[in-house]
């Protein structure tokens, strides 16, 4: 596919500041947490209905199973917000096997109506989002969903064999029309503020059909943002591939959706966490190329979090609430020249934000050209000597001084303040 130069913008400033954001997979692969009749999949377990072939009529089934009783949305929320330093959360209101985890009127197929608990998931959610001032954005599998005989289904990663599904043989229009206009138009009129719709995954949609989604979504909501996966190249900020992280600073708004093992909905035997240290300098880079980190968790079928998943984000969540500053409401800066092993920078006007990760003896950064005022220690604002000079080859290096204690130390920031507004990162010459 060509992709169209534009800059992507939301015009949304609470989008640009937000910087990380809690993605929510939820629905009824959760009961089947990766494995169906004695089967394991290997493939993210949101997916299982499609991977392991299960008819319609028996995945329809789980539905039946779906008790919610751990689940509390109150609680979830303010510790998003609280402990780990969430400023968006994006729940999956339908996720591609087109189960509704909200009271929907045009479809039974959904949470209130087919399971035994009867909750409407979503109204939950939105009434605590709105309570702890917490953006709220719905998933919404637009193009595929494997429960309408004309939504689309993909035909990639299927671990047993089936013939390939004809997608060009369905009425995929009949379904825009039937499903997904009047789902987005009930999550878009009943649950308050929506400030993102996460559309994902367009397959073989037209861009005039893109385009009847988000001009249904803006007539309803106008401020709502729309993902980069809408397709068509028509959405208002550029999705990245999953946990793919841009190497470059990108111009533009942009997102990087991600998980925290290897898969989005719960799957009981995946173990393969990330460690914290590995989220936080991840965060850090993204913001360091202008970018946020949408990162997952996948509920147990009873709305439980797994409590791995909770230990690493209230880790993150720690160097967040010290160094906040240097992470929500910054800017990419200009490319830095040399390789970097011990640390990423993001700014503000006047600021610069050093983040270090591993422990050094002091902080000597070449080709950075700046007027220094004052350097300090972002978590308690105690000031560090540093030096300005020109090495003899002429290029100019700020070092910033630190302590011995500091010197041991890895996961801070430093801020340095600097009469120009943004630093000057020299290019290299010979
Ligand atoms: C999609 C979904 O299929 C998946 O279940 C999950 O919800 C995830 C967040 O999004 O998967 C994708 C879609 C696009 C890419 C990768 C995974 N991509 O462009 O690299």
């Amino acid at each position: 596919m060509k992709k169209i130069d534009r800059i992507p913008d939301t015009g949304q400033q609470w989008y640009k500041d937000a910087k990380y954001g809690l993605f929510i997979h939820w629905g009824l692969y959760a009961i089947l947490a990766g494995e169906y009749k004695g089967q394991k999949t290997d493939h993210i377990s949101e997916w299982i209905m499609n991977t392991l072939n299960i008819p319609v009529e028996e995945y329809e089934k789980l539905a039946g199973e779906f008790c919610s009783q751990q689940f509390c949305a109150d609680e979830l929320v303010r510790m998003a917000k609280e402990s780990w330093g969430m400023k968006y959360i994006v729940f999956t209101s339908k996720h591609h096997e087109g189960f509704a985890m909200y009271h929907s009127k045009c479809s039974p197929y959904n949470v209130v109506d087919a399971t035994p608990c009867g909750r409407d998931i979503l109204k939950e959610l939105a009434d605590a989002c709105h309570k702890y001032g917490m953006k709220l954005g719905l998933y919404y599998s637009q193009a595929q969903d494997w429960h309408e005989p004309d939504g689309y289904m993909a035909n990639t990663m299927m671990e047993n064999e089936k013939p390939p599904v004809d997608n060009d043989a369905k009425d995929f229009q009949r379904y825009l029309d039937n499903k997904v206009k009047p789902q987005l138009k009930e999550l878009l009129t009943g649950y308050g503020e929506i400030s993102l719709i996460w559309f994902d995954t367009p397959m073989g949609m037209t861009r005039e059909q893109s385009m009847e989604c988000i001009s249904l979504v803006k007539s309803l909501q106008p401020d709502c943002i729309i993902s980069g996966r809408i397709g068509n190249q028509l959405g208002d900020y550029m999705t990245t591939g999953d946990n793919f992280i841009p190497r470059l600073p990108f111009d533009g708004d942009w997102e990087l959706p991600a998980t925290l093992n290897d898969t989005w909905g719960y799957n009981k035997d995946d173990n393969n966490w990330k460690e914290p240290e590995q989220i936080i300098r991840t965060l850090v880079k993204i913001c360091s190329r202008g970018g946020n980190y949408l990162l997952n968790v996948g509920p147990r079928a009873d709305g439980s979090i797994p409590e791995k998943s909770v230990e690493i984000l209230n880790t993150v969540g720690q160097y967040l609430h010290e160094n906040g500053e240097g992470i929500y409401g910054t800017q990419k800066l200009g490319i830095y020249p040399y390789e970097l092993d011990w640390g990423e920078f993001t700014g503000k006007p006047h600021r610069m934000f050093i983040h270090v990760f591993k422990p050094c003896k002091g902080l000597g950064m070449m080709n950075l050209s700046a007027n220094v005022k004052k350097a300090y220690l972002l978590r308690d604002g105690s000031e560090l000597a540093y030096k300005v000079e020109e090495t003899c080859e002429g290029d100019s290096m700020v070092t910033v001084e630190l302590p011995q204690e500091l010197r041991r130390q890895a996961y801070y920031c430093v801020c340095l303040e600097t009469e120009e507004e943004w630093p000057v990162f020299e290019p290299l010459r010979g």
